[in-house]
């Protein structure tokens, strides 16, 4: 069954300590700077602005530190807090939209959407897009930063076990992780991602098969099980050419018009239920160039097209 609300909850993350590099506390504001309420609303939608969801004030926990964790109690009680609030949102019928901040927030996002599709009986995917696979664990980390962790702990890897306090865990299991995009893994973090036998589109298939192919091959599958998808898009993914305003920039990354046709055809596909937009970082930004192409994408995500005439799957039967 497609999921397709006619309403969108904005929330704002502003998180930069799961990185190394500050600035992506701005994020969400740029992104609103940039347009994307209106754009929304011309799409027909109903757009609730939450807000930027603030920090705790006093985290307090009693677990261990895990080594190797950079900032763990501030993203801790962050994760907490946006974990239940995602749950909230989700519940509520919107369509959830977080805006990053670093992509550690995904840890919440994902983990209260998770909790939310379980109860419902539905199993939920997710799709990572992104430069990284972040499927480190405080024991393979070479940096300890927590943004490079989020795929992981989402699956459950061991190492971050007391991060939710008591907000329960909703972890996906490792056939329903897609990382798409990748094209830098640490070595620890490679094997692991093997071991698992977690799906990885990196650069190099995307160059051979194109992301048409590709990105519905990931929709397919969870078309079967009757899944809903949670997209999660860091800034990244893109190649720096095209989206300069971000702090971990990789060459060779996915092009403008390549990241538009994964938008335009998940947004087709009705599965999307939520999504993340991270690792947007205005301080590094060129005159707001990178926040106004993230802001086109998710346009095109939810159904912004150049024309309204549909397209069809297969070139080769043209349609009537
Ligand atoms: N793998 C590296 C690390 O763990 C880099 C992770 C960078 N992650 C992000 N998000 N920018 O994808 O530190
Ligand atoms: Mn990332
Ligand atoms: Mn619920
Ligand atoms: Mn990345």
């Amino acid at each position: 069954q497609p999921f397709r609300p006619n309403r969108i909850a904005l929330l704002g993350a502003p998180v930069e300590i799961g990185a190394s590099q500050l600035g992506t506390l701005m994020g969400p504001d740029a992104m609103r700077t940039a347009g994307l309420k209106p754009l929304l609303e011309e799409l027909g939608f109903a757009v609730e602005d939450h807000g930027n969801l603030a920090p705790p004030k006093n985290p307090m926990s009693h677990d261990a530190v895990p080594a190797n964790a950079k900032h763990y109690r501030e993203i801790q009680a962050y994760v907490q807090a946006l974990s239940a609030k995602a749950h909230v949102l989700a519940a509520s019928g919107a369509l959830p939209i977080f805006i990053g901040g670093d992509h550690s927030l995904s840890m919440g996002s994902v983990n209260g959407v998770a909790r939310h599709w379980h109860a419902q009986g539905r199993e939920l995917f997710v799709l990572w897009l992104d430069a990284h696979a972040d499927y480190n664990t405080p024991e393979t980390t070479i940096t300890g930063n927590m943004h490079g962790m989020s795929a992981a702990f989402l699956c459950g890897e061991p190492g971050l076990d007391g991060l939710l306090g008591e907000e329960p865990r909703a972890s996906i299991t490792t056939d329903r992780l897609d990382l798409f995009g990748i094209r830098s893994i640490d070595k620890l973090e490679k094997e692991l991602v093997k071991q698992r036998g977690i799906s990885l589109i990196d650069m190099r298939q995307i160059d051979e098969f194109g992301v048409g192919v590709l990105i519905r091959r990931v929709i397919d599958r969870v078309k079967a099980r009757n899944g809903v998808l949670h997209v999660s898009l860091d800034v990244d993914f893109l190649d720096p050419i095209t989206a300069p305003g971000v702090g971990t920039m990789v060459h060779g990354g996915a092009t403008y018009r390549e990241a538009h046709l994964i938008m335009e055809v998940l947004h087709d596909s009705g599965l999307m239920c939520s999504l993340d937009v991270v690792e947007l970082n205005p301080f590094l930004d060129e005159r707001g160039r990178t926040a106004r192409v993230m802001v086109e994408l998710v346009g095109s995500l939810f159904g912004q097209q150049i024309t309204d005439r549909p397209t069809p799957t297969n070139a080769i039967i043209p349609a009537e």
